[in-house]
């Protein structure tokens, strides 16, 4: 018998499952940012992804799919290295994923969690991803054993930054990179929808889960270390005067803001070597 070729054949179906602890992680690893990247001598080096960003292994069948969701506006250099590091960790953690980057057009003020949410609906459009890694472009994990993938409660990742010296600059900090499965993601109705310019969002995100009854797991500060790359602030996400009140009154909105009440428009999907861009509109203040 001949094997048909990987395009029309589920080349997962009759693999064995990948093994709970991935064979090939390397643990601690350097991270700069000093040297130039060069995106066609990453796609080289990675050749085993493909178009889009996507990848799968091939010698077992992986536990989880998982699309990674990363909210953008005119931070190239940043996502340059995003990509050079996270691809080749995300392989050996034997993930079928996809790296999907959301931008949001034009200059209105930045929606960062909307911009999580329309990459989720985005994701499941391509395919049946059951995990979301919703991660700051800025963010590089330093110890590939911080895998990103989904666990029983949703996760807080990025635990141990250098910018706040290694540690959680606050005890019900989740923002930078996190991880919910789908079903942990439906049952808090998302992000919040209704929080434009810097802060606060991550905090609703946090008050969400734990309304749900949910709580967080995160990884220790050894493993969940990070460098932040360093950045003037941006045009247009100034510290938004609402997030005190808005914070305060989750239980109330919830329900109602949400993936249930997300609104946009997709204006292009560009399938790019390394990942997918979704470039958006969407919308302005409510
Ligand atoms: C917090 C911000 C978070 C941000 C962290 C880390 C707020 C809400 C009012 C208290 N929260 O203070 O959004 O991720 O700092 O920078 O501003």
């Amino acid at each position: 018998t001949t094997t048909p070729p990987p395009e029309i054949r589920d080349r997962s179906a009759d693999l064995p499952p990948c093994p709970e602890t991935p064979p090939h992680l390397v643990g601690a690893q350097p991270v700069e940012f000093s040297h130039h990247i060069d995106l066609n001598e990453v796609k080289r080096q990675n050749p085993e992804v493909r178009d889009g960003g996507r990848y799968m292994p091939k010698e077992c069948k992986a536990l989880q799919k998982v699309a990674l969701i990363i909210p953008f506006r005119k931070r190239e250099e940043h996502l340059k290295y995003w990509l050079y590091y996270l691809h080749p960790n995300l392989q050996r953690q034997q993930l079928d994923y996809g790296v999907y980057v959301i931008e949001q057009s034009g200059e209105t003020m930045f929606n960062r969690a909307k911009l999580m949410n329309i990459g989720y609906a985005e994701a499941l459009k391509e395919y049946d991803y059951d995990c979301f890694i919703f991660s700051d472009v800025d963010l590089i994990p330093m110890d590939d054993r911080n895998i990103y993938k989904c666990y029983s409660q949703p996760r807080h990742l990025s635990v141990s930054i250098d910018k706040f010296g290694f540690r959680l600059p606050y005890n019900q900090c989740f923002g930078g990179v996190s991880s919910f499965s789908k079903e942990q993601f439906q049952k808090i109705n998302g992000f919040p929808n209704n929080y434009w310019g810097w802060g606060g969002e991550d905090d609703d995100l946090y008050n969400r889960i734990t309304f749900r009854g949910m709580s967080l797991s995160r990884p220790d500060v050894v493993i969940g270390r990070y460098r932040m790359i360093v950045h003037e602030r941006d045009q247009k996400n100034d510290p938004n005067p609402e997030r005190f009140d808005r914070i305060g009154r989750t239980k109330l909105t919830m329900d109602s803001d949400g993936l249930n009440s997300l609104t946009y428009k997709v204006i292009e999907v560009q399938k790019q070597p390394l990942y997918t861009k979704v470039i958006v509109d969407v919308g302005s203040p409510s």
